[in-house]
């Protein structure tokens, strides 16, 4: 008998062997992927974002879910021998052979970053499960979806086994319908997300950001009535500040549902019918008090329909440009502001919390802003639902950063698909007043194509912001024009040494500019696509980067031209030639904090950039914002120098703990005491 049976097991482990064998050896590629792997299954796609989720009958899945990390991707259906992770199998009598176990895995708190969690996770970038268990009571009569905040890029989510769908691109909210899959009682959701990014994703491979990896926001089970609100807009008309806007959408395409809106203390009270298309488009007369920096006033909205009521927050305000200048419920206003990466002050991993951003943000108005750039990507609900209540106003932005794979329509869906979801996710925050479509993207008619796709999307679905684009620009030989400023100030200078001098002279001799010519840089930001946004933005690093270029073609001393570029940039010229106001998205040093001295890295050097900064923006009269690079030294993979930045970007004016450097009063006093005072109280 025995023998019988290691004949037979020796016979399948043959019989194993020569096909293995054969495959591995077959001329037919394809049949040898067949027997490591099976044919993907569809994953459906994502439904249509559910809006005023904070109102909804939520049930959170936030706390403790089990991980395994899968480097090879061999969890899924379609990449595993044995059916895959989804089939949850369980030991019962100890001899069944199963290579995995949710129950007995790491656990990880979502939302959270497995690359903050766990050390060896640090740099991995790869597919991870992630697992929960949940019990759950099926509603007659009702549906129910799966609400994630935002996942980190790919995701693909299943339910007691079955395949609920795929959700690719980061960072923004999706949902699914899961109320098929649901059972009375236990249920275990897994969810494989995976970080990797390539070179057609967005953001592509390579970003000067930690693409942290996992469920980056909130997790919920979602009940809402069958025919349910989809979402409502309702916002103040920004030429009649005695009308508001209010649309409504049903998840159903049908005429006759009952909308009642109300908002108590105005004491407005009014009911509306959908259109054949489920829709309501209504203006309404009531006069809000506005909202304001100085008075971020936000009204009680409800919205109720015979089977549900929803509600928020909601602030009324008006954001315009005009000629060059920026007017806040018609006011002229400057953006004081700076720039923020979602990671919280003293914990690693990404932000994702109320909690956070409120520590975020007001950490960040010691400095006397009025104005946050949130780059580069969305950042979770809770950032602009504490901004509103803060009174700050918002940049929104997706993350189309660098170069992007312009010519890919599936990269397009990816980005529209963001921008989309942040609107309409956002869309009646009174703090948001920008949105952003992209990061220093360099010019050509592809990039055009794309984003005006985007700029398309923005002006479908919300045109009452400011649209804008963090720009690159200067021609080669604006630049080259900035090297003979540099020059003049070198051969007249009385510190720069003889041989440097020489060879300054011999720049001017060949350039034909004699010694005495008066010659200011002035840089023109002349990207065409400044044609269609409304805001000029323009990314700049006067005093930090430029030298490092320049000291290579023209063989003098990094620290000469540091020298020299603070002593000129009073008077570098920043203008456009679209009649637009300019708001510079960026500008910044690295400092390691408690680093002092006179050389780079210390705070002395990035408190003096920031001063010789401050007074050439505030000579120029169409600069009508900035937003400073960066608030606090975030994590990136490309600053690995050792005993500096230690994989953080260090441009933070505090560090990763909240220590304030040097450059945190210089501009806090700036934004405070010298920049048009007048225009701050608004
Ligand atoms: C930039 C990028 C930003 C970088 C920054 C830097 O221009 O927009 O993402 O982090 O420079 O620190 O170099």
């Amino acid at each position: 008998m025995i023998n019988l049976i290691q004949k037979n097991i020796f016979r399948t482990i043959f019989g194993f062997l020569i096909i293995f064998t054969l495959n591995l050896y077959s001329e037919d590629q394809s049949d040898a992927d067949s027997f490591f792997g099976r044919e993907a299954p569809i994953y459906p796609l994502q439904d249509n974002l559910i809006g005023w989720i904070d109102s909804r009958q939520i049930l959170t899945l936030n706390g403790e879910w089990s991980y395994i990390v899968d480097p090879m991707n061999n969890g899924l259906h379609e990449s595993s021998f044995f059916g895959g992770f989804p089939k949850n199998k369980i030991q019962k009598t100890g001899m069944e052979l199963i290579e995995y176990n949710f129950e007995t895995a790491s656990k990880i708190q979502i939302p959270g970053a497995w690359n903050a969690k766990d050390e060896k996770l640090f740099f991995y970038r790869g597919p991870v499960w992630l697992y929960k268990k949940f019990n759950y009571l099926p509603k007659q009569d009702a549906l129910t979806h799966l609400y994630i905040e935002g996942s980190n890029f790919t995701t693909k989510i299943f339910l007691n086994g079955s395949i609920v769908g795929e959700f690719e691109g980061g960072y923004v909210p999706f949902n699914f319908d899961i109320s098929k899959y649901l059972k009375e009682g236990e249920n275990i959701l897994l969810v494989q997300t995976d970080n990797t990014l390539n070179e057609s994703s967005v953001p592509t491979q390579k970003t000067d950001w930690w693409p942290w990896g996992g469920i980056v926001g909130d997790v919920y089970i979602v009940e809402t009535p069958k025919q349910f609100i989809q979402n409502a807009y309702i916002q103040l008309n920004p030429e009649n500040f005695s009308e508001v806007l209010f649309k409504l959408e049903m998840n159903e395409k049908s005429a006759g549902h009952k909308i009642k809106l109300e908002i108590p203390e105005l004491q407005f009270k009014a009911e509306y019918q959908t259109n054949s298309l489920g829709l309501v488009k209504e203006n309404i007369e009531i006069t809000p008090q506005l909202w304001s920096p100085s008075s971020p006033k936000l009204y009680e909205v409800i919205i109720s329909s015979n089977a549900e009521t929803i509600s928020d927050e909601i602030g009324f305000r008006s954001i315009k440009t005009q000629g060059q200048k920026i007017y806040l419920n018609d006011r002229e206003i400057k953006f004081k502001g700076i720039a923020m990466h979602s990671e919280p002050i003293g914990t690693p991993g990404p932000a994702f919390s109320k909690e956070h951003f409120q520590e975020l943000l007001s950490t960040a108005k010691d400095l006397n802003i009025n104005f946050i750039r949130a780059a580069h990507y969305p950042y979770t609900r809770h950032l602009a639902r504490v901004a509103d209540r803060f009174g700050l106003m918002l940049w929104e932005e997706v993350p189309v950063y660098w170069n992007i794979d312009w010519n890919n329509s599936d990269t397009l869906n990816i980005a529209k698909n963001q921008i989309v979801r942040l609107v309409q996710r956002d869309q009646n925050r009174a703090s948001v007043v920008v949105w952003s479509v992209a990061n220093e993207t360099p010019l050509s008619s592809p990039r055009m194509k794309f984003l005006h796709a985007l700029l398309s999307e923005i002006e479908a679905h919300d045109s009452s912001r400011l649209s804008t684009a963090a720009l690159l620009s200067g021609s080669e030989e604006q630049f080259s024009s900035l090297v003979l400023v540099l020059a003049l100030q070198g051969a007249k200078s009385q510190w720069v040494n003889p041989k440097e001098k020489a060879i300054f002279r011999l720049i001017l001799d060949q350039a034909n500019i004699p010694i005495n010519t008066e010659l200011a840089f002035s840089l023109s930001i002349d990207d065409p696509l400044g044609e269609s946004v409304d805001l000029i933005s323009y990314n700049e690093y006067f005093g930090w980067y430029y030298v490092t270029f320049f000291t290579e073609q023209i063989k003098i001393s990094e620290g000469t031209l540091r020298k020299l570029m603070f002593e000129i940039m009073p008077k570098i010229k920043i203008a456009s030639s679209f009649n637009k106001p300019i708001h510079i998205s960026e500008f910044g040093a690295g400092a390691k904090f408690g680093n002092h001295s006179n050389k780079i890295w210390s705070e002395e050097y990035q408190a003096k950039l920031y001063a010789r900064q401050l007074e050439m923006l505030s000579n120029n009269p169409q600069i009508q914002g900035i937003s400073p690079w960066v608030f606090k030294d975030f994590r990136a993979m490309l600053r690995p120098l050792p005993g500096i930045q230690d994989f953080y970007n260090r441009k933070g004016l505090i560090d990763e703990a909240g220590n304030k450097k040097m450059a945190f009063e210089v501009l806090a006093d700036f934004y405070k005491n010298k920049w048009n005072k007048e225009t701050t109280s608004n």
